[in-house]
């Protein structure tokens, strides 16, 4: 990528829809016109719908599959919960990165990448995060609150990301407590909230997000074609993954200023209503024993209450649950 793609970008997509003339960017970024046309040029190659006409100048006819930090950053602006946005085009795992970036300092900040190579689940599981098609990225958040308030962290995220998604689909949007979205029987996204604290509480919240954004069935590898589902399989057309993640954002913000505000018997309601595991026998393995049962309700502390074949009762924190 060219040094002034960024700021070729950004200026074609703050003109939409008008054009832009070559002379002007040139003069814009003190650089010549053959310049800006090497860099239109490459921006064209990596995917980037810009139209070119004599006299005219260029324009952006459509955003790009590619993120580009000089579309998502002015895009985010209005968006005031974090200090800064990086943006990638391949990295391990945004997590990890997160985790690291961390350190040393008290920013906020958001890291997106169009690919992860070693992007991972809860417990180190591998998590499937193939270039371009989806939206894989690590929030960093710094809630002055106690520890304990990590789970109930979570369950306002799952709300956002849900709704977010749901905006999108055609098809009903669930929760799967606690970490997972479902459309039908099939996850179309993957969270886990991990913190790093002290003895007086949080120092950092890092929520990593995978949803599968424009996948088609079979872009999924064999062992997911029967679990996994994208967004763009129960939309009408594909997915313009700036949008979503204006959306995504913006609800993240709604409910992370709810979360610092108010109860979870606040949006319980809504989560119960939201969430996919009712009505049905489900295996839940917790601290690697497993047992079959039904989950009866969610507590206002957000614990999931459930009925064992034994007629045991168990009150969960975290669990993993499968259909
Ligand atoms: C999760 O773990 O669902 C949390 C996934 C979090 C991923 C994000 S992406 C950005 C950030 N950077 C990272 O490195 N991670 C975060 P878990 O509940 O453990 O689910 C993992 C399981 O989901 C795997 O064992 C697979 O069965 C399945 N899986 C893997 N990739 C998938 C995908 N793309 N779509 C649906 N299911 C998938």
């Amino acid at each position: 990528m060219s040094k002034y793609s960024k700021d070729v970008v950004q200026m074609l997509y703050q003109h939409q829809p008008d054009y832009i003339s070559g002379q002007f960017i040139a003069e814009q970024l003190s650089i010549s016109r053959t310049a800006v046309k090497k860099v239109i040029d490459q921006l064209k190659l990596e995917g980037c719908q810009v139209e070119s006409v004599n006299h005219k100048g260029h324009r952006l006819i459509q955003l790009p599959d590619k993120w580009y930090s000089g579309i998502v950053l002015p895009m985010l602006k209005a968006q005031n919960v974090f200090d800064h946005v990086e943006i990638l085009e391949s990295i391990n795992s945004t997590q990890l990165l997160a985790k690291q970036k961390l350190v040393g300092n008290t920013n906020t900040f958001l890291i997106l990448s169009d690919e992860q190579t070693q992007g991972k689940g809860r417990f180190n599981r591998p998590w499937s995060s193939s270039k371009g098609k989806g939206l894989w990225m690590s929030i960093v958040l710094r809630p002055d609150v106690p520890f304990e308030m990590i789970t109930k962290f979570n369950l306002f995220m799952a709300l956002g990301i849900r709704d977010a998604i749901q905006q999108f689909s055609i098809d009903p949007v669930t929760i799967k407590w606690p970490n997972d979205i479902y459309i039908n029987k099939q996850k179309v996204c993957g969270f886990l909230t991990e913190m790093v604290a002290n003895s007086d509480g949080i120092e950092a919240v890092i929520c990593g997000i995978g949803i599968n954004m424009n996948h088609l069935q079979e872009d999924f590898s064999n062992e997911l074609q029967q679990k996994a589902t994208s967004v763009r399989i129960h939309a009408d057309e594909k997915i313009n993954r700036y949008y979503f993640l204006q959306s995504l954002v913006s609800h993240i913000e709604y409910r992370y200023k709810q979360f610092l505000t108010e109860p979870f018997l606040t949006i319980r309601d809504e989560y119960i209503a939201a969430s996919n595991i009712w009505n049905k026998t489900l295996r839940f393995t917790e601290n690697g024993r497993q047992f079959h049962g039904e989950a009866l309700d969610i507590d206002e502390d957000g614990f999931l209450l459930v009925l064992d074949e034994e007629n045991n009762q168990h009150r969960l924190i975290s669990a993993d649950i499968e259909f």
